[in-house]
């Protein structure tokens, strides 16, 4: 599931997602241009079109930095169907989950538009140009920094913190971001193990460090703290259970819990957050993990506090 071989969706996904030791690895992304205000992807407001899915911690990146940035008048979103079919992510006709840029049924289709001949995954979130029908980047690190160089409302690497704010992004990609799933998805013991031990070291780390400051890199938001609450959002709700990320929940850490709410009051970031959704899509039905797709209740958490 997921993958386009010259321009043909394969339903049946012939790639293994895990290497020879059961470790999950994840494939990397291969559109990446550049918006410039000069072109060839020149900035132009209403002409780019983010195709995300509220589940996705990588497209949630995305939808941040919209928000965050100041781009949700200038830049579209059509939300993908939660739970993926046989192929991949779909949208409905209409409702909350139609695609009104492109009237597509599948993502698959966006990226058949972008080259008769992709090969590669077929992931969101994926930023398309409307004017020459062309995706733009389905990098998700690389739209946050690309619609970071176009705002004036916020600067999420400012000068001098790019070294610190690399270095958080570099630990927290490969050991939570990208950890969780590693953890999630292992094929054996020792990968497993080997996941969720450095996912926790990094989160005692983390914790430590907010003890005595309030944000990751130079006592301001930067980009590492918007990459790192993705993760935070779906923890308890989906990783923990779902992922068996469960050594500690979020609400165990006083630090880190007091951070994910700091960021959740932030305007607008609450309104990218839908837990109702995590649980029902990282719940999806799956061989592996949860073979009758059903949905736990819990948990109760409470986000609301201050
Ligand atoms: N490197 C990509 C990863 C995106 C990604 O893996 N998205 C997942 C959803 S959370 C997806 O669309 N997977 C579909 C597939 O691999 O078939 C990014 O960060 O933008």
């Amino acid at each position: 599931m997921g993958l386009m071989l010259k321009g043909e969706y394969l339903v049946d996904d012939p790639k293994p997602d895990t290497d020879r030791e059961g470790e999950f690895r994840r494939a990397s992304s291969v559109i990446r241009h550049w918006i410039t205000m000069d072109g060839p992807f020149p900035w132009e407001k209403g002409r780019y079109h983010l195709y995300a899915a509220w589940n996705c911690p990588w497209a949630h990146r995305a939808l941040l930095a919209r928000t965050l940035l100041g781009f949700e008048d200038a830049i579209g979103v059509s939300y993908a169907k939660p739970r993926r079919s046989d192929q991949g992510w779909i949208y409905d006709k209409r409702g909350q989950y139609a695609d009104r840029a492109l009237r597509v049924s599948a993502l698959h289709e966006v990226y058949a538009r972008q080259s008769p001949a992709y090969t590669g995954r077929v992931t969101v979130p994926v930023l398309f140009d409307k004017t020459t029908q062309q995706i733009v980047s389905n990098e998700s690190a690389d739209i946050v920094r690309m619609l970071g160089t176009l705002s004036t409302k916020m600067d999420l690497l400012p000068a001098g913190l790019a070294p610190e704010v690399e270095d958080w992004n570099r630990l927290i990609y490969s050991t939570v971001n990208n950890g969780v799933y590693k953890a999630g998805f292992a094929r054996t013991q020792d990968a497993y193990d080997r996941a969720v031990t450095a996912l926790f070291e990094t989160l005692d780390k983390i914790e430590d460090h907010l003890a005595t400051h309030d944000w990751l890199a130079g006592g301001v938001f930067t980009e590492a703290d918007l990459r790192l609450f993705p993760t935070l959002a779906r923890f308890d709700v989906a990783y923990h259970y779902a992922f068996k990320c469960n050594i500690r929940r979020l609400t165990d850490y006083p630090n880190l819990w007091r951070y994910a709410r700091r960021i959740y009051h932030m305007p607008g970031v609450s309104e990218t957050v839908k837990f109702d959704i995590y649980k029902y899509g990282y719940f999806s039905p799956s061989e592996l993990r949860n073979p009758l797709g059903i949905v736990p209740k819990g948990p109760v958490i409470d986000w609301s506090l201050d």
